[in-house]
């Protein structure tokens, strides 16, 4: 990564704010085992940098931006154990933020940017009235009270116009995280016989993409074989393989925190039965005609209304329902979401695409009453005049499934 595109993106996102406005954004937490380091998205996408506990303060007065990057300090005798923090140089060069100041200082000048603001934009404030406060809104109650004017809003608003919209270098993370994935489907499809347990096929994803330097999947992997394919968001991955299984596989290897999503069903005994064909060639031809309709100004609204019109008809050719209202028995998601850093991305539901969006085309049709469940999923780049699937190399027809 090369700091000119992250000095470019913070212009980009300081050029929207008023004078009165001031940006603070928070790196993660040091984790506790058993969860990994995990760098917050926003943070990640301003700073460049993987460190935790880190405070980024964007601002600007009149027409000169600011910029203040607050960072660990170095202890020797925890360095011993925990290894080298990064130094104030090596933020420097990495992020292009020219001042660095240590963590403990951030009160402190925190306390003066603030002074004659009035709205303050936050990475991750949106969250439940049942979960324990994190570290921006305990900053935003101390805040508060000593800025009783100053309003408080997500970051989302202002960062949303610049994520949604891939740079190049982006669009190659994001290819690699896909043809890592590609390739580990490649692998399951391979090695899945009837006999064996679902997350041999997860143990064997996590190896391929581990052996490619991925550190982590973008999401909680889904095997689901048989009637477990019917269940959405089954990630369990612990039944035992039918013979006549069909295996429903919802994947994606993460490369610098960019997120492949990637979904293909398969039959475990190499071949597809006449009713799993069937459905089969139902959704694999939705999705083609859905993936079609892609170009700039078409909205995600449009992709789902035309997927529930199609869905319907084939319910009805399936002999699954009579009347087409019904189609919710069989198919009960979107189509489609945007993809980046966050599997689900940022991006507004009803959002119209633009060149340089990537989403995602997922149609699917669940029948656990007869044990079958298929989901097909490519990656999307909108492009100026239409689009490109970034995911075609992985196989998804009939004929390349049974081999
Ligand atoms: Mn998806």
């Amino acid at each position: 990564m090369d700091s000119s595109m992250l000095i470019r993106r913070r212009e980009k996102l300081v050029k929207q704010l008023n004078d009165d406005d001031i940006v603070i954004v928070f790196a993660a937490s040091e984790p506790i085992y058993p969860h990994f380091f995990l760098q917050n998205n926003n943070f990640l996408y301003l700073t460049g940098l993987e460190i935790p506990n880190a405070v980024l303060i964007l601002s600007k007065e009149k027409e000169k931006n600011i910029c203040m990057l607050f960072i660990e300090r170095g202890i020797p005798e925890r360095e011993v154990w925990e290894g080298k923090k990064l130094t104030v140089e090596e933020a420097k060069q990495k992020s292009g933020i020219e001042k660095i100041s240590y963590i403990d200082e951030f009160d402190r000048i925190s306390s003066l940017a603030l002074l004659n603001k009035t709205k303050c934009f936050v990475n991750g404030i949106q969250t439940s009235l049942n979960s324990s406060l994190n570290k921006q809104q305990n900053f935003i109650k101390q805040v508060r009270d000593r800025f009783p004017k100053l309003l408080f809003d997500d970051i989302s608003e202002i960062i949303l116009p610049l994520r949604t919209i891939k740079e190049k270098w982006e669009i190659k993370q994001l290819q690699k995280a896909i043809d890592i994935t590609g390739n580990a489907i490649h692998s399951i499809i391979k090695s899945a016989k009837a006999g064996i347990m679902e997350y041999e096929l997860e143990a064997l994803l996590i190896y391929e993409a581990r052996k490619n330097g991925v550190k982590h999947m973008a999401f909680k992997p889904i095997i689901a074989s048989g009637k477990n394919a019917a269940t959405l968001h089954y990630e369990k991955n612990n039944s035992k393989i039918g013979k006549n299984d069909l295996v429903l596989l919802d994947v994606g290897a993460s490369c610098n925190n960019y997120s492949a999503d990637i979904s293909r069903t398969f039959p475990v005994s190499g071949k597809f039965t006449k009713r799993q064909k069937a459905v089969y060639e139902e959704v694999l031809n939705v999705q083609k005609q859905i993936i079609k309709m892609i170009k700039p100004e078409v909205g995600l609204k449009d992709l789902n209304k035309k997927t529930i019109e199609l869905i319907s008809d084939a319910l009805v050719r399936l002999k699954l329902i009579k009347d087409k209202k019904d189609y919710k028995k069989y198919y009960m998601h979107n189509v489609s979401h945007h993809l980046g850093m966050d599997a689900h991305d940022i991006g507004k539901r009803d959002s119209i695409l633009e060149a340089g969006n990537i989403i995602t085309i997922e149609p699917g049709i669940y029948i656990p009453e007869e044990k079958i469940g298929v989901r097909i999923e490519d990656d999307i780049l909108v492009t100026k005049d239409g689009y490109k699937n970034l995911s075609e190399n992985i196989p998804k027809e009939i004929k390349e499934l049974e081999k």
